[in-house]
């Protein structure tokens, strides 16, 4: 279901002068309200009346995530403090968190957007809807609540983890939507075998899946698995959290919600923009937030942009599934890596869990080496040692071709690698020790 035609379906020309209008408004607020952007824009002899087409986005400044960690935590607030109403932060794994603050109006925009989402993966008031998301300063629980909520459906707000009670709550309720990680939702379906319960039996239909990477495989496994259809959802804390784009069911990109949120594709190394269908990093300018909004803040996400129309007929720009990010893309004897390109081969190697760990080591040679260990599927992990190395270098092989580097892979027991119940960590970097 399409929650909003008005927005969603809009002519490209009618949505873009009224991208152009926020965008002025936005840039005036902004270097009235904030000394870090006033200070910016006079860098760049600039102002709001410099701006006559939505092109000309290009001339305003960018943001980075070191700019928020600088100015934490109030630095970057736009409005008097007595209006925001709830604040969302997110960690990472250095530094001062990044952090998001909202005015009511910014909380009904993630309302909006969220209720966008879930309705494109079919929520409407008649789902019971777990939401399995942590709740807390992380935007996964309270976004997906919210759009279910503004959706009138019945919200479960489990958050993560505790997965035995996941389950029970599951089948008495009769839960018929799932929300949380994709690890998360792999993961449950593990216990589920362990506990002897079919997943496909219950009335669970679909489920939005986000705030990490995964790959169009790992979203098949989870639809067999759970016999439903998975949506990709995307977002950032920093803009507002999940509802940022999301999956119709067309399945062919995520619509990016671009009346709010103005997305465009540069290269991370000159920042230039780059045309549709390049890859390249992505960037967003939140066109009416009032509390922390933000002019063309870099993601360090890595996809391009699609504006082919979708048969859903939604009219909104959509983004590739992620590709990785600027920051967790590996650079091996230069050539480009990301995890989600060695979980994607996995998947297709009969006898391997899409469970794995990439370790990088600096070996003797001062050169980068690569184990990868791979969990060995319960029924396949036999003590038939020629088995298991006829598998290692199965895998070993197909890595070669798809990654054209050299992997040393290390089979492990099933269930050794540690479960996440939010985002799953994929790579050990060993090099700085
Ligand atoms: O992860 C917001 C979110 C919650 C999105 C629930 C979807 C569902 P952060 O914790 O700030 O916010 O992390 C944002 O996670 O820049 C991406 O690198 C990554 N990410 C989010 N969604 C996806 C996705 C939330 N669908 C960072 N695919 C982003 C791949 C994703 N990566």
């Amino acid at each position: 279901m399409i929650f909003n035609p008005e927005y969603e379906c809009m002519e490209a020309e009618m949505r873009q002068h009224l991208q152009l209008a926020r965008l002025k408004n936005l840039a005036e607020m902004l270097y009235a309200n904030v000394p870090f952007y006033r200070r910016k824009m006079d860098d760049l002899g600039l102002s709001s009346r410099d701006i006559h087409s939505i092109e000309d986005i290009a001339r305003l400044p960018f943001t980075s995530k070191d700019d928020l960690r600088e100015n934490y935590p109030h630095g970057l607030l736009a409005c008097p403090k007595d209006r925001i109403v709830e604040v969302h932060m997110s960690s990472g794994t250095t530094g001062k968190p990044v952090v998001d603050e909202y005015t009511q109006n910014d909380i009904n925009i993630w309302r909006e957007v969220m209720a966008r989402t879930m309705a494109a993966a079919g929520c409407t008031k008649d789902d019971i809807v777990q939401n399995c998301y942590g709740y807390g300063l992380f935007t996964g629980g309270p976004g997906a609540h919210y759009g279910a909520m503004t959706l009138g459906a019945e919200v479960l707000p489990m958050s993560s983890g505790n997965t035995a009670r996941q389950l029970m709550v599951m089948q008495d309720f009769g839960s018929t939507m799932l929300t949380c990680t994709p690890s998360y939702a792999l993961y449950m379906t593990e216990e589920a075998a362990e506990a002897g319960i079919d997943l496909r039996t219950l009335p669970l239909s679909k489920g939005c899946f986000g705030a990490e990477p995964w790959s169009e495989n790992m979203r098949k496994e989870i639809e067999k698995r759970y016999g439903m259809k998975a949506y990709d959802i995307y977002g950032l804390t920093e803009i507002v959290g999940p509802g940022i784009s999301f999956e119709c069911e067309a399945q062919d990109g995520l619509h990016i919600n671009e009346d709010l949120f103005y997305p465009e594709i540069i290269d991370p190394a000159t920042g230039k923009r780059l045309p549709d269908g390049e890859k390249g990093e992505l960037v967003f300018t939140t066109l009416t937030k009032e509390g922390t909004p933000l002019l063309r803040y870099r993601t360090r996400d890595i996809t391009y942009l699609m504006r082919e129309p979708c048969s859903c007929g939604r009219t909104t720009v959509r983004m590739h599934r992620l590709f990785g990010r600027t920051d967790d893309m590996l650079i091996i004897r230069g050539v480009n890596v990301f995890p989600s390109q060695i979980e994607q081969a996995l998947i297709e190697i009969e006898g391997t869990e899409p469970q794995y760990l990439i370790v990088l080591n600096r070996g003797e040679s001062h050169l980068d080496e690569v184990e990868l260990q791979v969990e060995v599927k319960k029924d396949f992990f036999s003590d038939e040692t020629r088995d298991l190395e006829s598998l290692r270098r199965k895998i070993e092989g197909v890595m070669k071709s798809k990654l054209q580097i050299g992997v040393k892979v290390r089979l492990v027991e099933p269930k050794s690698i540690e479960r996440s119940i939010g985002k799953a960590k994929r790579v050990v970097d060993n090099r700085q020790i």
